[in-house]
């Protein structure tokens, strides 16, 4: 592949020249031979949907319940605000609305300008989204006044005195409460956009440094979406619960509101991960489907041994965002009643899932497969050598829906992909025969203790198999002697494990005896980043105070 050309920058900081990377239209055309690339907009898929089922029920958030007739003419309405204020095909548009209705019908109504939501997590902080907003150079904002505790009201201000942002908005100005009965028939308006444009941007990384831009199109993301939603087996009697964060990847597309909505199901969207709210809403509205990361697991667990709440209509648990270990992996089927379904999916492409119908065994140690036969999938070793199955190596993809490049960053794609195009997940993974992965942990998320890499990842699923261990994170920290000691930061039931406990234990279990953590804190939570990731920059902080 030659180097791509490289955007500029102006007096005012404005970028000049290519920001992203379309795909080839003879790659595009031949993927869409494949049925590997999706040809309508999102927001046709949407419009297919509200055309077959007016009537049916596409959104639940709070008191807001709209029939897909509804969300249809509130996008529909929202497009024309976007566009009164001046939004433009094209155009980039920030959203940072939390899980409300406005989240959703502002993304298909930008989508329907033929602008480009940039999807941010109210959780990321002040400086991050400015960062985001200046990088995508959006024209206008949606954000959220309050998100918990947080108040993003001086965010506005300072996101509506940035030279390219002309108007910011507050949920409430898209007014979703109202049920606007227009003259039918809906489904049948008319997109400024075209399948192979780009659709949004989302955001990826939080645990290390200022989120990258991750540039996705109409054609990759709606394959993606259906492709989940087949996997999932998910169709107009599905309902979705978001319990993680609604402008997450995960949340978004696996197969999430995009996949669901495009499929005729029902998204619920709820308020806060906790398990006592998410309950009573998966018993008022019979939900089918939700996904969680691992860190909210073992609460869900807990709760479901006594909730009155009725559970039955829950059939698959997702879990990803993170490893979740083999052990609490186990319990989720006996102790919740449903089938656990392990996701390992980034921002930037590639989804994997286990076969809800697989075997116990598979589903529980290993985070599945590719979801599409043009997902090419390679483990290296450090000099890009392919391994053999069952031996970690970094993963490398490159497929139907997987980015070769991020947004306007030219730099960071000479490192992030190869030559010929294949990223580097950065993930440490092996591959069994049947070619399911398992994640062992992150390249760099290593330990070098007097030059010994310790994987902190083995050593956190070596401490989680503990009964007393409800969490475990293992980082290094400076040290005179060894260069970097191991710290393990331990959530533990009772007491909790001494070191002197865990040499016996790991020992005792063949462990090497380096990789017994040097040092154990016990703590009374892990650090998390916005959507539920254990946040590793912040312990190692902790680790050197
Ligand atoms: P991002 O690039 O921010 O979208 O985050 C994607 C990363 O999250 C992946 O590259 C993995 O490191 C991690 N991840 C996602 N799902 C899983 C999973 N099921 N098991 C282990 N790690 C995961
Ligand atoms: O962690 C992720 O980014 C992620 C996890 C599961 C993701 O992007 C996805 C599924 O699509």
């Amino acid at each position: 592949m030659s180097s791509p050309p490289r955007p500029t920058r102006d007096a005012q900081g404005l970028t000049h020249g290519p920001t992203w990377l379309p795909v080839p239209r003879t790659h595009a055309e031949h993927l869409v031979k494949r049925g590997w690339r999706e040809r309508r907009t999102l927001s046709e898929l949407l419009r297919a949907q509200v055309r077959s089922r007016p009537e049916h029920l596409a959104l639940v958030a709070g008191d807001v319940r709209l029939t897909y007739a509804d969300l249809d003419l509130h996008a529909e309405r929202c497009a024309d605000v976007l566009r009164t204020h001046g939004v433009q095909p094209g155009d980039r548009v920030l959203l940072c609305v939390g899980n409300r209705a406005e989240h959703v019908v502002a993304f298909y109504a930008a989508v329907r300008a033929g602008a480009v939501p940039v999807l941010v997590l109210p959780t990321l902080g002040d400086a991050d989204v400015r960062a985001v907003a200046v990088a995508a150079e959006v024209s206008a904002a949606v954000v959220v006044e309050r998100q918990g505790r947080r108040d993003l009201r001086d965010l506005a201000v300072s996101l509506r005195a940035l030279p390219h942002v002309r108007a910011v908005l507050r949920p409430q100005d898209l007014d979703v409460r109202s049920t606007p009965r227009a003259t039918p028939p809906t489904g049948s308006g008319r997109d400024d956009a075209d399948a192979e444009d780009l659709a949004l941007l989302t955001l990826s990384g939080g645990t290390t440094g200022t989120p990258k831009l991750i540039p996705r199109t109409h054609a990759d993301y709606g394959y993606n979406a259906l492709a989940s939603a087949r996997a999932c087996g998910v169709g107009p009697d599905a309902v979705y619960l978001a319990v993680l964060p609604a402008a997450h990847n995960f949340t978004m597309v696996s197969p999430g509101i995009v996949g669901v909505l495009s499929s005729g199901g029902t998204v619920v969207l709820s308020p806060d991960p906790s398990p006592t709210t998410a309950f009573a809403l998966v018993e008022r509205e019979r939900v089918t489907l939700t996904s969680l990361v691992p860190a909210l697991v073992p609460a869900w667990l807990d709760e479901a041994r006594r909730t009155p709440a009725d559970l039955g209509s829950l059939r698959i648990l997702q879990v990803g965002g993170a490893r979740l270990d083999d052990a609490t992996a186990r319990r989720v089927g006996p102790e919740l009643g449903c089938t656990l379904q392990q996701v390992f999916g980034m921002a930037e492409g590639l989804n994997c899932y286990t076969d809800p119908a697989g075997s116990p065994d598979v589903v529980c140690t290993t985070q599945g497969r590719p979801v599409s036969p043009g997902d090419e999938v390679l483990v290296v070793d450090e000099q890009d050598r392919p391994v053999p199955d069952g031996t970690p190596g970094e993963l490398l993809t490159r497929g139907p829906y997987t980015i070769t490049g991020y947004y306007g960053a030219r730099e960071l794609d000479t490192v992030r992909f190869t030559a010929d195009g294949f990223y580097r997940t950065g993930d440490v993974v092996t591959r069994s025969p049947d070619g399911d992965l398992t994640v062992v942990g992150r390249v760099k998320d290593q330990v070098n203790r007097a030059g010994e890499k310790i994987a902190a990842g083995e050593v956190e699923e070596l401490l989680l198999a503990r009964p007393d261990v409800r969490g475990a994170a293992v980082v290094g920290a400076p040290d005179p002697h060894l260069g970097e000691r191991s710290v393990a930061f331990l959530v533990v039931d009772g007491p909790g494990p001494t070191r002197e406990d865990l040499r016996r234990d790991l020992t005792g279990r063949g462990v090497t005896a380096i990789a017994v953590p040097d040092e154990v804190r016990v703590v009374a939570g892990l650090p998390l980043t916005g959507v539920g990731k254990v946040d590793k920059q912040r312990l190692r902080a902790w680790a050197q105070a």
